[in-house]
């Protein structure tokens, strides 16, 4: 099939590098966003995320006149839908006295529905937000259909995952693999045609709902290896172990693959996604289920131990170093981060942030520095709660005279043990038990 016009709907962390893509690719794109402010701050050429090279190729899509940007789709060949799928935070599902998340498809319900009145016969429909399983064909699809277009003879219908890494995604749109699942083998060619556009990783066609599935278990399997390596973590600091130096011992067996424990899980992904599978079936997924839980136990552990450092929390100044959901990334959806500030508050610290990648960030009840000197200098504690490449190349030695802190906690395993108490600090490391 072929595509010269398409329209992407939904310009967040995936719509817009994938809409910009497309256009220095050789289509013309409209992206389309519900938010005036979003598409005002991309019409006066500026960008409302952080991804590294996502302004170079943005410049280049915006000036080529390839894309363009209007808060209401219009006609063409193809129609992405990258719009989020958060869960509901006011209301939940029970079973067996265990509470889980609901997804808030409601922003994929009316994005699709705002491709009705454009729907023309031979054109094709993507989903590429993370849905539960079977949104494609029992959400999406009666929806289109009320176009009176058939699905599958008179229009195409795919899903298909977004699995690029935040930091990453310009390289990873291009070079990953990409799984295109179709409502009907046609259907599935037509996505495959569309992506050929600028993917260089391999196609690989299949149904709409294994492709659901493929993305729900992607995500979910890193939760639960992270899971288990929090809880690697509590028992290593019960036993008197590193598990840091056990967990690189264990690497050296050709099958293992432990990854890092930290302050818990966030992002708009890996703490969400899970719950898609449990809220379709709660019965069959006590693992998923029990892995959310330790992930987001996480942040009490660092609570309880920056505790038994510091002695009573009433009235210490700490200094939060990082606030983002990872390394190296500005974006601060679920950060467990946020929520180990939330409780040191709770238990009547003081808490002063220095978030490099978003000094400004403006949140409820939390205490931003302007400068990571501000936020140093009068505190009992310095905390590290992400890995930032900027935080790893501190310097012990200089920062001891700008802070009256003698207690420095790294949750991360950001910093050399050594140094820090060679300069003269008591050094603390999550999950390090000797
Ligand atoms: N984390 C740990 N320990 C680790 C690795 C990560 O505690 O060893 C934490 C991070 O600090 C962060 C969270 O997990 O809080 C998630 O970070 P991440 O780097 O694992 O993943 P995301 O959410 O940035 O991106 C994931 C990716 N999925 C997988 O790696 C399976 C990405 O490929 C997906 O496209 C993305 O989710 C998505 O959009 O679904």
């Amino acid at each position: 099939m072929n595509f010269q016009k398409i329209c992407v709907l939904g310009l967040g962390y995936i719509g817009l590098p994938t809409a910009s893509t497309f256009a220095t690719h050789g289509l013309r794109v409209v992206g389309v966003d519900i938010n005036t402010a979003i598409i005002e701050t991309l019409r006066g050429g500026k960008i409302h995320i952080h991804e590294p090279g996502l302004g170079t190729v943005l410049q280049a899509a915006l000036e080529s006149g390839d894309l363009t940007v209007s808060s209401e789709p219009e006609e063409a060949d193809a129609f992405l839908i990258a719009v989020p799928t958060p869960f509901y935070l006011d209301t939940h599902g029970e079973y067996n006295g265990r509470q889980y998340k609901l997804a808030d498809m409601r922003a994929v319900t009316s994005a699709t529905e705002a491709i009705i009145p454009h729907l023309r016969k031979g054109n094709l429909v993507v989903l590429e937000s993370t849905s539960p399983p079977r949104t494609t064909i029992d959400l999406v699809a009666p929806i289109l259909e009320r176009s009176g277009l058939k699905v599958g003879s008179d229009f195409f219908l795919c899903y298909s995952p977004e699995r690029v890494l935040p930091g990453q995604i310009l390289r990873e749109l291009i070079e990953n693999p990409r799984v295109v699942g179709g409502i009907t083998p046609e259907s599935a060619a037509a996505g495959r045609d569309l992506y050929a556009t600028f993917v260089k990783g391999e196609i690989i066609e299949t149904d709409a709902t294994t492709a659901e599935m493929v993305k729900l278990m992607e995500n979910t399997t890193r939760d639960v290896n992270i899971a288990i390596a929090n809880e690697f973590s509590r028992l290593a600091e019960k036993f008197g172990v590193d598990v840091w130096e056990a967990i690189s011992l264990a690497n050296r067996h050709p099958r293992i693959n432990i990854l890092n424990p930290g302050p818990g899980v966030g992002g708009h992904c890996i703490s969400v996604d899970p719950w898609f599978f449990v809220e379709a079936a709660p019965d069959l997924t006590p693992l998923i289920y029990q892995a959310r839980q330790v992930n987001d136990e996480q942040p009490h552990f660092v609570l309880s131990k920056v505790r038994q450092a510091v002695g009573s929390l009433n009235e210490k100044k700490i200094a939060v170093l990082g606030l983002a959901y990872k390394p190296d990334v500005d974006d601060l959806r679920e950060s467990p981060a946020t929520e180990v500030v939330h409780l040191l508050q709770k238990d009547g610290a003081r808490v002063k942030v220095w978030e490099p990648f978003k000094p400004e960030a403006d949140l409820p009840g939390i205490d931003m520095a302007c400068t990571l000197e501000e936020a140093i200098l009068e505190a009992d504690a310095l905390l590290l709660l992400v890995n930032h490449t900027e935080f790893r190349a501190l310097h012990p030695d200089d920062l001891i005279s700008t802070t009256k802190a003698r207690i420095a906690f790294d949750t991360v395993n950001g910093w050399d043990a050594e140094k820090w108490q060679k300069a003269g600090f008591q050094f603390i490391r999550l999950g390090a038990g000797k």
